[in-house]
C-alpha cells in the first residue's frame, strides 16, 4: 500500500541551531537571563565576589551581588522545533575581556543587557559588536527600584544606530526573555539579508 504525503508521520525535524551571545556590564543580569530560559541546567562558572576583590569588582548599584562570572554561562531553548538557540553569556567584568572574542566566534547575534543604573557600563559591549559587525539588540533589564526612561533617551545614551532594535525586558521572566530571543533571531536575520541584498545603482 502506499501512503501520501499526509498520510505519512511527519518526519523527525533536525533543529537549525544557532549561537547567540549575550553581553553587558558588570550585574546587568546576563547569568540571571540564561538561567530563567534554559531548558537544561545552565552551565555557570560563578566565583564569590570576595573583601580581597573589593578594590576592582565595581559593586555600586548591586550590592546584594556576590558571585560574578568568571567563563560564561551556558543555556539552551528550544524556540520552535525546528530552531534551537545556544546561548552563551559573557562575563562582565573587564578583567575577563580576553574571552570575548573566543565566545563571539560563530555568534548569530548578541543581545547587549544594560541597566539603567549603570548604563556606561554596556557601551563597551554595544561598541564590541558594532566594530566587528555583529547584529545585536539591546534588552534594558527593568531592576526594580531603578527609574524608567524613555526609550529615546537610552538610545541617545548608547549613542545606537537606529536599526538597533531596544527592548524592555525583565531578565528573571522566562516569556520576557524569549521575546528578546526572538527579537535578536528575527533582527540578525533581517541583517543577513540585507547584507546579501544586491546593490543597485
Ligand atoms: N530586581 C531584579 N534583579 C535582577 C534582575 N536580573 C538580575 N537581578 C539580580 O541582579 C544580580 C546580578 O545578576 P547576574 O545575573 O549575576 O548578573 P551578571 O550580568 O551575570 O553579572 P556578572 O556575570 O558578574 O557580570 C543578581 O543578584 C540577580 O538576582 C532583574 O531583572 N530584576
Ligand atoms: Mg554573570
Amino acid at each position: 500500500m502506499i501512503f501520501g504525503r499526509s498520510e505519512r508521520g511527519k518526519p523527525p525535524v533536525e533543529p537549525v541551531t544557532l549561537k547567540i551571545l549575550v553581553a553587558g556590564g558588570f550585574g546587568a543580569g546576563k547569568t540571571t537571563l540564561v538561567g530563567a530560559v534554559s531548558e537544561i541546567k545552565p552551565l555557570r562558572t560563578e566565583e564569590l565576589l570576595t573583601e580581597a576583590g573589593r578594590p576592582v569588582d565595581d559593586t555600586r548599584g548591586v550590592e546584594g551581588k556576590n558571585t560574578t562570572t568568571v567563563a560564561m554561562d551556558f543555556g539552551r531553548i528550544t524556540l520552535r522545533e525546528d530552531l534551537v538557540l545556544y546561548l552563551f553569556g559573557t562575563p562582565g567584568q573587564d578583567r575577563f575581556w580576553f574571552l570575548w572574542d573566543e565566545l563571539a566566534t560563530g555568534a548569530l547575534g548578541a543581545v547587549v543587557l544594560a541597566d539603567t543604573r549603570r548604563l556606561e557600563d554596556s557601551f563597551a559591549a554595544v561598541d564590541y559588536f558594532e566594530r566587528r559587525s555583529i547584529p545585536f539588540l539591546v534588552g534594558v533589564n527593568c531592576f526594580d527600584g531603578a527609574a524608567r526612561y524613555p526609550s529615546e533617551s537610552v538610545r541617545a545614551a548608547l549613542d545606537l544606530d537606529p536599526n538597533v532594535p531596544l527592548v524592555l525586558c525583565d531578565a528573571r521572566n522566562r516569556e520576557s526573555v524569549k521575546e528578546v530571543l526572538i527579537g535578536v533571531v528575527k533582527h540578525a536575520m533581517s541583517y543577513a539579508a540585507d547584507r546579501r541584498a544586491p546593490v543597485t545603482t
